[in-house]
């Protein structure tokens, strides 16, 4: 196998990850920059502005939720990042030709193993484990675009919560305004009538209804628990594959709609294959960066890696409800460089990989990469060669960076991408 790092010199037949040998393969896209993240488990570490958001939905959940005084909910904050395409896309019935499966969102160990795009690629294992309900809290792997709100790595909490028929039903005798033919004596949960947007084929109205009630009233619990009782919120229809009916939550925070989590009502394909009999459930993942970033006013998602103790002690022994309102150490300033380049014949405008070139930038910029911007595609009406302009924004988050040395960073992108891709630098 030939396979290229974007910015390795020599090709690599296997890949070194948590102290595991993957053999390598076509697929294989995951970069030394990104391997270097794994372990590293922000949501774990003491005094993280994470950490202490994690901290708070558990606690929500453990003290909303008992079964004979103890937690109904149990928690898994330690699974392994590097999953199998089955856990992460099949089991949740994710189709082979869905746009998130594809190598320019993912990062790839090899064909069949990859790091998990989100934490629901443990929920049928669990299931099938015997949980009922459990979170599962843990770092994600996406190749995205660059900026402000957008890295590689993020942290996901995603919930199950299962009922049995009987829990559903118990004390809820009104429930005709779902169904007419509803009857308090002998409620049903499961049909066999036609999937509608309203809810699945096997359910009946009023158990969905019932399932998506504590659903809703659940997640705006928590937001309340975390952002005050005059939070203002709204729920979008959305999709999933894994779930239906399934929505989005918004928050409305400085002056803009803010999408928090995902959520909806489990297929019953997944759970009558993996999980408890007789039951329905809902499920959730919410991104603990965007609530961290909100509730504490971090303006750059790149903190978050911050070693810096400028930025880790104003999380430092504090009680994890106490407000926090985060200061900036200070701000250094931006340097923008532009890079201009012809493509080489076998590549245009619009075939050229946008993520990958993220990627090569990342990896040799590190963190002090600020964001990379699109500027210009252009076609030579003559020539017919391609040429494509990226403008590349480095800030240092804790010192003034010199022209000098992101001129020096530049430079060496340049010669990655030369030597990746065969463009001719303008
Ligand atoms: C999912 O990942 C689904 N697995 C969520 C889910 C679980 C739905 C269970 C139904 C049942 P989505 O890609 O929308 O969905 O991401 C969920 C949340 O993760 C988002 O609402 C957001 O809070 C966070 N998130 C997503 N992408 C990013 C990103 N690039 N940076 C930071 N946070 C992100
Ligand atoms: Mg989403």
């Amino acid at each position: 196998h030939k396979i290229k790092y974007s910015t390795a010199t020599k090709p690599v037949t296997t890949v070194l990850v948590n102290e595991k040998e993957y053999q390598s393969d076509d697929y294989t896209n995951i970069t030394p920059k990104i391997i270097s993240y794994l372990g590293r488990n922000l949501h774990l570490q003491k005094n993280h502005p994470l950490s202490i958001v994690r901290q708070r939905i558990v606690n929500y959940f453990y003290s909303s939720f008992t079964q004979r005084g103890n937690p109904a909910f149990s928690v898994y904050d330690n699974l392994t990042p590097v999953v199998t395409t089955k856990q992460n896309f099949d089991d949740l019935l994710i189709p082979l030709d869905h746009p998130s499966r594809a190598k320019s969102d993912c990062y790839y160990i090899n064909r069949g193993t990859l790091l998990r795009g989100h934490m629901t690629a443990h929920q049928s294992e669990l299931l099938k484990s015997g949980l009922d309900n459990f979170l599962m809290i843990g770092d994600v792997y996406r190749r995205d675009e660059i900026d402000a709100t957008h890295f590689p790595v993020f942290h996901q909490v995603d919930a199950v919560r299962s009922q049995r028929k009987d829990e559903l039903f118990r004390d809820k005798q009104d429930l005709h305004i779902f169904e007419p033919n509803f009857d308090p004596n002998n409620p049903q949960a499961f049909t066999n009538s036609i999937d509608d947007p309203m809810k699945q084929r096997c359910h009946t109205l009023e158990a969905s209804k019932l399932m998506e009630t504590q659903l809703k009233t659940h997640l705006i619990g928590l937001v309340k628990s975390l952002f005050g009782e005059g939070i203002k919120f709204r729920w979008v229809e959305a999709y999933f594959p894994f779930t239906h009916p399934s929505w989005e939550l918004e928050i409305y925070y400085e002056y803009n709609w803010l999408e928090v989590l995902g959520c909806g009502i489990v297929r019953n394909e997944i759970l009558a294959s993996a999980g408890p009999n007789n039951s329905i459930a809902y499920a959730f993942g919410l991104g603990l960066e965007r609530l961290a970033m909100a509730l504490y006013k971090i303006p750059d998602i790149r903190l978050m890696w911050s070693t810096d103790s400028g930025f880790l002690t104003q999380f430092e022994n504090v009680d994890i409800n106490t407000k926090i309102r985060y200061k900036p150490v200070s701000s250094f300033p931006q340097c923008t460089n532009d890079m201009s380049f012809w493509l080489p014949p076998n590549l245009t405008v619009d075939t050229f990989m946008s993520n990958d070139f993220y990627d090569l930038v990342r990896d040799v910029g590190g963190d002090i990469i600020e964001q990379v911007k699109l500027k210009d595609k252009f076609v030579h009406p003559k020539s017919k060669k391609h040429s494509l302009c990226y403008s590349i924004v480095y800030r240092h988050l804790e010192r003034t960076l010199t022209q000098a040395e992101v001129n020096q960073v530049h430079k060496e992108i340049e010669k990655a991408i030369i030597a990746n891709y065969g463009v001719v630098i303008r």
